[in-house]
Protein backbone atom coordinates (compact mmCIF):
# COMPACT_ATOMS: atom_id res chain seq x y z
CA UNK A 1 0.00 0.00 0.00
CA UNK A 2 1.58 3.28 -0.68
CA UNK A 3 0.98 6.00 1.27
CA UNK A 4 -1.69 7.44 -0.62
CA UNK A 5 -4.03 4.63 -0.98
CA UNK A 6 -3.45 4.84 3.08
CA UNK A 7 -4.69 8.23 3.32
CA UNK A 8 -7.23 7.88 1.16
CA UNK A 9 -8.62 4.96 3.30
CA UNK A 10 -8.31 7.14 6.20
CA UNK A 11 -10.67 9.56 4.53
CA UNK A 12 -12.94 7.53 3.68
CA UNK A 13 -13.06 5.38 7.38
CA UNK A 14 -13.90 9.40 8.29
CA UNK A 15 -16.64 10.04 6.01
CA UNK A 16 -18.02 7.26 6.77
CA UNK A 17 -18.40 7.62 10.36
CA UNK A 18 -19.43 11.28 10.19
CA UNK A 19 -22.20 9.77 7.37
CA UNK A 20 -22.75 7.23 10.20
CA UNK A 21 -23.06 9.64 13.44
CA UNK A 22 -25.30 12.43 11.08
CA UNK A 23 -27.87 9.53 9.55
CA UNK A 24 -28.12 8.20 13.61
CA UNK A 25 -28.81 12.03 14.76
CA UNK A 26 -31.74 11.98 12.16
CA UNK A 27 -32.66 9.03 12.57
CA UNK A 28 -33.42 9.76 16.03
CA UNK A 29 -34.64 13.09 15.63
CA UNK A 30 -37.29 12.14 12.80
CA UNK A 31 -37.95 9.09 15.31
CA UNK A 32 -39.31 11.80 17.91
CA UNK A 33 -40.08 15.08 16.85
CA UNK A 34 -41.21 17.59 19.23
CA UNK A 35 -42.91 21.10 17.41
CA UNK A 36 -45.11 23.74 18.69
CA UNK A 37 -48.47 24.41 17.46
CA UNK A 38 -50.08 27.42 19.26
CA UNK A 39 -50.26 29.78 22.53
CA UNK A 40 -53.34 30.24 23.66
CA UNK A 41 -53.22 34.16 24.89
CA UNK A 42 -54.87 35.53 27.92
CA UNK A 43 -55.21 38.86 28.02
CA UNK A 44 -57.54 41.51 29.88
CA UNK A 45 -59.23 41.59 26.19
CA UNK A 46 -59.41 38.03 26.10
CA UNK A 47 -59.99 36.99 29.53
CA UNK A 48 -60.84 33.36 28.33
CA UNK A 49 -57.34 33.71 25.91
CA UNK A 50 -57.21 33.30 21.86
CA UNK A 51 -55.51 31.18 20.02
CA UNK A 52 -52.07 33.24 18.92
CA UNK A 53 -50.60 31.09 15.51
CA UNK A 54 -47.17 33.21 14.58
CA UNK A 55 -44.72 33.69 16.68
CA UNK A 56 -43.36 35.12 18.63
CA UNK A 57 -46.31 34.55 20.60
CA UNK A 58 -46.84 37.67 22.63
CA UNK A 59 -47.83 37.50 26.26
CA UNK A 60 -49.24 39.22 28.89
CA UNK A 61 -47.01 40.94 32.24
CA UNK A 62 -49.23 38.73 35.04
CA UNK A 63 -51.21 36.72 32.47
CA UNK A 64 -51.44 33.05 31.31
CA UNK A 65 -50.12 31.56 28.01
CA UNK A 66 -50.57 27.97 27.36
CA UNK A 67 -48.24 26.63 24.87
CA UNK A 68 -49.37 23.55 22.80
CA UNK A 69 -46.90 21.25 21.70
CA UNK A 70 -47.16 18.07 19.25
CA UNK A 71 -45.39 15.26 19.99
CA UNK A 72 -44.99 13.14 16.60
CA UNK A 73 -43.30 9.77 17.70
CA UNK A 74 -42.21 7.13 15.62
CA UNK A 75 -39.98 4.89 17.76
CA UNK A 76 -41.02 1.07 17.92
CA UNK A 77 -40.93 1.03 21.53
CA UNK A 78 -43.30 2.23 24.14
CA UNK A 79 -41.99 5.01 26.90
CA UNK A 80 -43.26 7.74 29.53
CA UNK A 81 -41.94 10.91 28.25
CA UNK A 82 -41.79 14.04 30.59
CA UNK A 83 -42.15 17.24 29.31
CA UNK A 84 -39.55 19.94 30.72
CA UNK A 85 -37.44 23.34 30.82
CA UNK A 86 -34.44 23.21 29.31
CA UNK A 87 -32.30 25.44 31.37
CA UNK A 88 -34.13 27.97 33.56
CA UNK A 89 -37.07 30.33 32.98
CA UNK A 90 -37.55 32.30 36.25
CA UNK A 91 -37.45 34.80 37.09
CA UNK A 92 -39.22 36.21 33.35
CA UNK A 93 -41.40 32.81 33.76
CA UNK A 94 -42.84 30.32 36.04
CA UNK A 95 -43.93 27.24 34.55
CA UNK A 96 -47.39 26.50 36.14
CA UNK A 97 -48.45 22.99 34.74
CA UNK A 98 -47.92 20.62 32.14
CA UNK A 99 -50.01 17.88 30.90
CA UNK A 100 -50.13 15.37 30.99
CA UNK A 101 -46.81 14.83 32.54
CA UNK A 102 -45.37 12.02 31.77
CA UNK A 103 -47.39 11.76 28.99
CA UNK A 104 -47.30 8.12 27.33
CA UNK A 105 -46.01 7.46 23.93
CA UNK A 106 -46.94 3.82 22.41
CA UNK A 107 -44.78 1.68 20.00
CA UNK A 108 -45.03 3.11 16.91
CA UNK A 109 -43.56 3.03 13.54
CA UNK A 110 -41.78 5.27 10.42
CA UNK A 111 -44.85 4.46 8.54
CA UNK A 112 -47.84 4.72 11.08
CA UNK A 113 -46.41 7.41 13.82
CA UNK A 114 -47.97 8.28 17.12
CA UNK A 115 -49.25 12.16 17.36
CA UNK A 116 -50.05 13.43 20.94
CA UNK A 117 -50.76 16.61 22.64
CA UNK A 118 -48.64 18.08 25.60
CA UNK A 119 -50.08 21.57 27.00
CA UNK A 120 -47.75 24.39 29.10
CA UNK A 121 -48.96 26.53 30.98
CA UNK A 122 -46.86 29.37 31.71
CA UNK A 123 -47.34 32.80 33.79
CA UNK A 124 -45.20 35.85 33.25
CA UNK A 125 -42.62 36.18 36.72
CA UNK A 126 -41.58 39.22 38.57
CA UNK A 127 -39.10 40.56 36.16
CA UNK A 128 -40.96 41.27 33.08
CA UNK A 129 -38.98 43.29 30.59
CA UNK A 130 -40.84 43.76 27.60
CA UNK A 131 -39.29 42.05 24.47
CA UNK A 132 -38.47 38.47 22.74
CA UNK A 133 -37.10 35.53 24.60
CA UNK A 134 -36.77 31.95 23.16
CA UNK A 135 -37.00 29.46 25.35
CA UNK A 136 -36.73 25.90 24.77
CA UNK A 137 -38.73 23.00 25.86
CA UNK A 138 -37.54 19.23 26.09
CA UNK A 139 -39.28 16.22 25.88
CA UNK A 140 -37.50 13.61 27.34
CA UNK A 141 -37.87 9.91 27.63
CA UNK A 142 -37.71 8.07 31.09
CA UNK A 143 -36.35 4.82 30.47
CA UNK A 144 -35.15 4.61 26.92
CA UNK A 145 -33.81 8.81 27.34
CA UNK A 146 -35.24 9.09 23.24
CA UNK A 147 -35.38 13.22 23.95
CA UNK A 148 -36.99 15.85 21.35
CA UNK A 149 -36.77 20.00 21.85
CA UNK A 150 -38.12 22.88 20.72
CA UNK A 151 -37.85 26.51 20.62
CA UNK A 152 -40.76 28.88 21.16
CA UNK A 153 -40.36 32.35 20.57
CA UNK A 154 -42.01 35.12 23.44
CA UNK A 155 -42.95 38.02 23.17
CA UNK A 156 -43.33 39.98 26.69
CA UNK A 157 -45.92 43.01 26.38
CA UNK A 158 -46.38 45.08 29.42
CA UNK A 159 -49.40 47.48 29.40
CA UNK A 160 -48.76 50.95 28.45
CA UNK A 161 -47.32 52.96 31.16
CA UNK A 162 -50.11 55.69 33.01
CA UNK A 163 -50.20 58.92 30.41
CA UNK A 164 -47.99 61.72 30.58
CA UNK A 165 -50.39 64.57 29.14
CA UNK A 166 -48.03 67.67 27.27
CA UNK A 167 -51.27 69.52 26.51
CA UNK A 168 -53.39 71.18 27.86
CA UNK A 169 -52.50 71.89 31.25
CA UNK A 170 -54.99 70.96 34.13
CA UNK A 171 -57.34 73.96 34.77
CA UNK A 172 -57.15 75.79 31.48
CA UNK A 173 -60.12 77.87 30.74
CA UNK A 174 -61.43 79.51 27.70
CA UNK A 175 -60.15 76.53 25.16
CA UNK A 176 -60.94 76.50 22.07
CA UNK A 177 -64.05 74.28 21.23
CA UNK A 178 -62.18 71.99 18.52
CA UNK A 179 -59.20 71.40 21.03
CA UNK A 180 -55.67 70.21 20.21
CA UNK A 181 -54.86 67.34 22.53
CA UNK A 182 -51.17 65.88 23.09
CA UNK A 183 -49.47 63.62 25.12
CA UNK A 184 -45.78 62.30 25.62
CA UNK A 185 -45.46 58.57 23.79
CA UNK A 186 -45.58 55.39 25.10
CA UNK A 187 -42.94 52.72 24.13
CA UNK A 188 -45.60 50.45 25.08
CA UNK A 189 -48.75 51.85 23.59
CA UNK A 190 -49.88 50.62 19.95
CA UNK A 191 -52.91 53.37 20.25
CA UNK A 192 -54.32 55.74 22.40
CA UNK A 193 -57.85 56.22 23.01
CA UNK A 194 -58.83 59.93 23.50
CA UNK A 195 -61.96 60.97 26.01
CA UNK A 196 -63.92 63.97 26.91
CA UNK A 197 -66.74 64.15 29.26
CA UNK A 198 -68.74 67.25 30.75
CA UNK A 199 -68.24 68.38 34.08
CA UNK A 200 -71.50 69.02 35.62
CA UNK A 201 -69.74 69.64 38.77
CA UNK A 202 -66.97 71.90 38.12
CA UNK A 203 -63.71 70.67 37.65
CA UNK A 204 -62.44 68.11 40.15
CA UNK A 205 -59.18 67.96 42.60
CA UNK A 206 -58.16 64.68 42.22
CA UNK A 207 -58.97 64.60 38.42
CA UNK A 208 -62.04 62.38 38.42
CA UNK A 209 -64.04 64.39 41.04
CA UNK A 210 -65.84 66.33 37.98
CA UNK A 211 -69.07 64.27 37.85
CA UNK A 212 -69.07 63.38 34.46
CA UNK A 213 -70.05 60.01 33.02
CA UNK A 214 -66.92 59.30 31.48
CA UNK A 215 -66.31 54.92 31.99
CA UNK A 216 -63.38 54.12 34.13
CA UNK A 217 -60.53 52.58 32.06
CA UNK A 218 -62.86 50.98 29.40
CA UNK A 219 -61.58 47.64 27.42
CA UNK A 220 -63.87 48.09 24.75
CA UNK A 221 -63.69 50.78 21.67
CA UNK A 222 -67.16 51.98 22.40
CA UNK A 223 -67.24 55.43 23.49
CA UNK A 224 -69.29 54.73 26.45
CA UNK A 225 -70.82 57.16 28.21
CA UNK A 226 -68.37 60.15 26.80
CA UNK A 227 -69.18 62.81 24.79
CA UNK A 228 -66.30 62.30 22.11
CA UNK A 229 -63.80 59.75 22.01
CA UNK A 230 -61.38 58.58 19.28
CA UNK A 231 -58.76 56.05 18.78
CA UNK A 232 -55.53 57.25 17.02
CA UNK A 233 -52.26 55.50 16.70
CA UNK A 234 -50.31 58.93 17.25
CA UNK A 235 -49.70 61.11 20.79
CA UNK A 236 -52.03 63.81 19.60
CA UNK A 237 -55.32 64.59 18.36
CA UNK A 238 -57.39 67.50 16.93
CA UNK A 239 -60.76 67.19 18.12
CA UNK A 240 -63.21 67.60 14.71
CA UNK A 241 -66.10 68.48 15.97
CA UNK A 242 -67.11 71.54 18.44
CA UNK A 243 -67.76 70.98 21.88
CA UNK A 244 -70.33 73.19 24.10
CA UNK A 245 -69.06 76.59 24.28
CA UNK A 246 -68.47 78.10 28.02
CA UNK A 247 -68.50 74.22 29.58
CA UNK A 248 -66.00 72.36 31.52
CA UNK A 249 -65.11 69.31 30.50
CA UNK A 250 -62.30 66.66 31.36
CA UNK A 251 -60.49 64.90 28.99
CA UNK A 252 -58.28 61.25 29.33
CA UNK A 253 -56.51 59.45 27.21
CA UNK A 254 -55.26 55.88 27.56
CA UNK A 255 -52.46 53.93 25.96
CA UNK A 256 -53.65 50.58 24.60
CA UNK A 257 -51.80 47.20 23.44
CA UNK A 258 -52.63 43.49 23.12
CA UNK A 259 -52.19 43.75 27.20
CA UNK A 260 -54.25 46.37 28.27
CA UNK A 261 -54.92 50.16 28.83
CA UNK A 262 -52.83 52.22 31.10
CA UNK A 263 -53.37 52.96 34.57
CA UNK A 264 -55.82 55.96 34.81
CA UNK A 265 -55.62 56.87 38.29
CA UNK A 266 -51.90 56.53 38.76
CA UNK A 267 -51.63 59.81 35.86
CA UNK A 268 -51.32 63.13 37.06
CA UNK A 269 -53.58 64.47 37.05
CA UNK A 270 -55.88 61.30 35.91
CA UNK A 271 -58.01 63.48 33.95
CA UNK A 272 -57.10 66.79 32.97
CA UNK A 273 -59.80 69.83 33.18
CA UNK A 274 -60.18 72.54 30.81
CA UNK A 275 -63.12 74.88 30.27
CA UNK A 276 -64.33 75.57 26.53
CA UNK A 277 -64.44 79.68 25.25
CA UNK A 278 -67.60 81.42 24.82
CA UNK A 279 -67.65 83.16 21.21
CA UNK A 280 -65.69 80.82 18.89
CA UNK A 281 -64.70 81.12 15.47
CA UNK A 282 -63.33 78.40 12.94
CA UNK A 283 -61.43 79.47 10.27
CA UNK A 284 -58.83 77.28 9.18
CA UNK A 285 -56.64 80.61 7.64
CA UNK A 286 -53.53 80.59 6.11
CA UNK A 287 -50.91 83.12 7.67
CA UNK A 288 -48.31 83.20 5.15
CA UNK A 289 -44.73 83.63 5.46
CA UNK A 290 -43.73 87.08 5.96
CA UNK A 291 -46.89 88.03 5.49
CA UNK A 292 -50.18 89.14 7.35
CA UNK A 293 -53.38 87.48 7.60
CA UNK A 294 -56.82 89.24 9.07
CA UNK A 295 -59.62 87.62 10.32
CA UNK A 296 -62.81 89.03 10.85
CA UNK A 297 -65.53 87.87 13.50
CA UNK A 298 -68.95 89.25 15.55
CA UNK A 299 -70.52 89.02 18.43
CA UNK A 300 -73.53 89.63 20.86
CA UNK A 301 -73.46 90.18 24.48
CA UNK A 302 -75.94 88.40 26.47
CA UNK A 303 -78.61 91.55 26.23
CA UNK A 304 -78.26 94.75 24.22
CA UNK A 305 -75.70 97.55 25.71
CA UNK A 306 -74.24 94.36 28.03
CA UNK A 307 -70.30 95.28 28.46
CA UNK A 308 -67.43 93.14 28.21
CA UNK A 309 -65.63 92.37 31.49
CA UNK A 310 -62.14 90.83 31.64
CA UNK A 311 -61.94 90.08 27.80
CA UNK A 312 -59.98 87.04 27.19
CA UNK A 313 -58.92 85.88 23.48
CA UNK A 314 -58.27 82.63 22.52
CA UNK A 315 -55.78 81.85 19.40
CA UNK A 316 -55.05 78.33 18.12
CA UNK A 317 -52.64 78.68 15.49
CA UNK A 318 -51.01 75.86 13.85
CA UNK A 319 -47.72 77.32 12.86
CA UNK A 320 -44.22 76.21 12.51
CA UNK A 321 -42.52 78.43 14.68
CA UNK A 322 -44.43 80.77 17.06
CA UNK A 323 -41.74 82.69 17.61
CA UNK A 324 -42.10 84.40 14.09
CA UNK A 325 -45.83 85.99 15.44
CA UNK A 326 -47.06 89.10 16.33
CA UNK A 327 -50.81 89.05 16.94
CA UNK A 328 -52.97 91.88 17.96
CA UNK A 329 -57.24 92.25 18.23
CA UNK A 330 -59.00 95.51 17.22
CA UNK A 331 -62.53 96.28 18.15
CA UNK A 332 -63.93 97.66 14.88
CA UNK A 333 -67.72 98.55 14.99
CA UNK A 334 -69.69 100.06 16.59
CA UNK A 335 -66.93 101.94 17.80
CA UNK A 336 -63.06 101.51 17.08
CA UNK A 337 -60.63 100.55 20.16
CA UNK A 338 -57.29 98.96 19.54
CA UNK A 339 -54.88 97.60 17.91
CA UNK A 340 -53.59 95.87 21.27
CA UNK A 341 -51.13 93.87 20.72
CA UNK A 342 -50.87 90.91 22.77
CA UNK A 343 -47.98 89.18 21.24
CA UNK A 344 -45.29 90.47 19.55
CA UNK A 345 -42.88 87.19 18.78
CA UNK A 346 -42.16 85.66 22.22
CA UNK A 347 -38.09 84.73 22.64
CA UNK A 348 -36.78 84.01 18.99
CA UNK A 349 -34.22 81.65 20.54
CA UNK A 350 -36.32 79.52 22.73
CA UNK A 351 -39.69 79.80 21.09
CA UNK A 352 -38.84 77.93 17.99
CA UNK A 353 -41.59 75.09 18.24
CA UNK A 354 -44.85 74.48 16.14
CA UNK A 355 -48.07 75.33 17.71
CA UNK A 356 -50.01 77.64 19.81
CA UNK A 357 -52.87 77.27 21.85
CA UNK A 358 -53.19 79.85 23.61
CA UNK A 359 -55.62 81.49 25.72
CA UNK A 360 -54.39 85.62 26.17
CA UNK A 361 -55.74 86.56 29.82
CA UNK A 362 -54.25 89.47 32.41
CA UNK A 363 -52.41 87.88 34.63
CA UNK A 364 -51.78 84.75 32.94
CA UNK A 365 -47.95 83.83 32.71
CA UNK A 366 -45.28 85.35 30.43
CA UNK A 367 -45.19 84.35 26.77
CA UNK A 368 -41.74 84.55 26.38
CA UNK A 369 -40.69 82.47 29.09
CA UNK A 370 -43.05 79.66 28.82
CA UNK A 371 -42.66 79.58 25.02
CA UNK A 372 -40.56 76.32 23.87
CA UNK A 373 -39.23 74.59 21.20
CA UNK A 374 -41.30 71.28 21.31
CA UNK A 375 -45.43 71.06 20.07
CA UNK A 376 -47.31 72.76 21.15
CA UNK A 377 -44.57 75.64 21.67
CA UNK A 378 -46.94 77.73 23.88
CA UNK A 379 -50.41 76.73 25.38
CA UNK A 380 -52.32 77.88 28.72
CA UNK A 381 -53.27 81.33 29.62
CA UNK A 382 -50.89 84.14 28.49
CA UNK A 383 -50.46 87.45 29.54
CA UNK A 384 -51.20 89.65 26.90
CA UNK A 385 -48.85 92.64 25.98
CA UNK A 386 -50.82 95.45 26.29
CA UNK A 387 -53.57 94.42 28.65
CA UNK A 388 -56.99 93.24 27.35
CA UNK A 389 -58.55 95.00 30.69
CA UNK A 390 -58.16 97.96 28.25
CA UNK A 391 -61.50 96.72 26.67
CA UNK A 392 -63.63 96.67 29.95
CA UNK A 393 -67.14 98.96 29.24
CA UNK A 394 -66.67 98.22 25.50
CA UNK A 395 -69.55 96.94 24.19
CA UNK A 396 -69.96 93.16 23.81
CA UNK A 397 -72.09 93.64 20.82
CA UNK A 398 -69.89 94.72 17.52
CA UNK A 399 -67.66 93.25 15.44
CA UNK A 400 -63.50 92.17 15.92
CA UNK A 401 -61.04 91.64 13.81
CA UNK A 402 -58.22 89.52 14.78
CA UNK A 403 -54.50 90.13 12.81
CA UNK A 404 -52.04 87.52 12.76
CA UNK A 405 -48.31 88.66 11.19
CA UNK A 406 -45.63 86.20 10.51
CA UNK A 407 -42.75 88.53 10.96
CA UNK A 408 -39.93 86.31 9.16
CA UNK A 409 -39.73 84.79 5.87
CA UNK A 410 -38.44 81.56 7.13
CA UNK A 411 -39.88 78.88 5.05
CA UNK A 412 -42.12 78.62 8.20
CA UNK A 413 -45.86 79.05 7.78
CA UNK A 414 -49.05 78.22 9.66
CA UNK A 415 -52.39 78.43 9.88
CA UNK A 416 -55.37 79.84 12.29
CA UNK A 417 -57.08 77.14 13.10
CA UNK A 418 -59.79 78.44 15.75
CA UNK A 419 -60.20 81.99 17.66
CA UNK A 420 -62.33 82.64 20.37
CA UNK A 421 -63.31 85.61 22.67
CA UNK A 422 -64.70 85.46 26.00
CA UNK A 423 -65.68 87.56 28.75
CA UNK A 424 -67.12 88.07 32.33
CA UNK A 425 -70.23 89.11 30.96
CA UNK A 426 -71.26 86.55 28.21
CA UNK A 427 -70.54 86.75 24.78
CA UNK A 428 -71.92 84.26 21.88
CA UNK A 429 -70.86 84.66 18.18
CA UNK A 430 -73.06 85.95 15.33
CA UNK A 431 -72.78 86.68 11.44
CA UNK A 432 -70.12 89.36 10.75
CA UNK A 433 -71.34 92.05 8.45
CA UNK A 434 -68.65 94.74 7.79
CA UNK A 435 -68.99 97.34 9.49
CA UNK A 436 -69.37 100.70 7.05
CA UNK A 437 -66.33 102.31 5.95
CA UNK A 438 -65.97 105.89 7.29
CA UNK A 439 -67.48 108.82 5.98
CA UNK A 440 -64.76 110.71 3.51
CA UNK A 441 -65.79 113.91 2.57
CA UNK A 442 -64.58 115.32 -1.23
CA UNK A 443 -65.87 118.28 -3.08
CA UNK A 444 -68.01 119.44 0.47
CA UNK A 445 -70.23 116.56 -0.71
CA UNK A 446 -70.38 113.02 1.45
CA UNK A 447 -69.45 109.90 -0.99
CA UNK A 448 -72.59 107.42 -1.38
CA1 LIG B 1 -42.19 82.50 9.07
Amino acid sequence: MSRGTIAQHTALWAGLILALSASEVRAQAANFIMTVDNAKIYTPFHPEGFIDTVPPYTMCATYYAQFRFRYTWRHGYAEQVYTEPVGTFYPYYFLQQVFPNPISMPVASVATPAVRTVFADMVTGPVNTGGVRTLTFRGRGLFQGATSSVNVLVDTQLPPSSTRYREIPHLTEDMPLRPWLGWQQDLFATSYRVDIAECPGGPGTTGLGCGSAMTFQPLTPACGSSDYCATVPQTFHQVPTALQPGQGYEYRVLGMNTCGVSEEQTANPPRPYFKTAQACFLVNGSIPDGGVATFNAATLGINPGASVQNLRLTVHADHAQVGDLRISLTKTSPAVLGPLTVMDQPNPTTCVGRRMQVAFADGGASASTSCKSTEPALSGRINPIQALGSFNGTLAEGTWQLRVEDTVANGKAGSLVEWCLSSDVALSPTTFVPPPPPMIMENGFESP
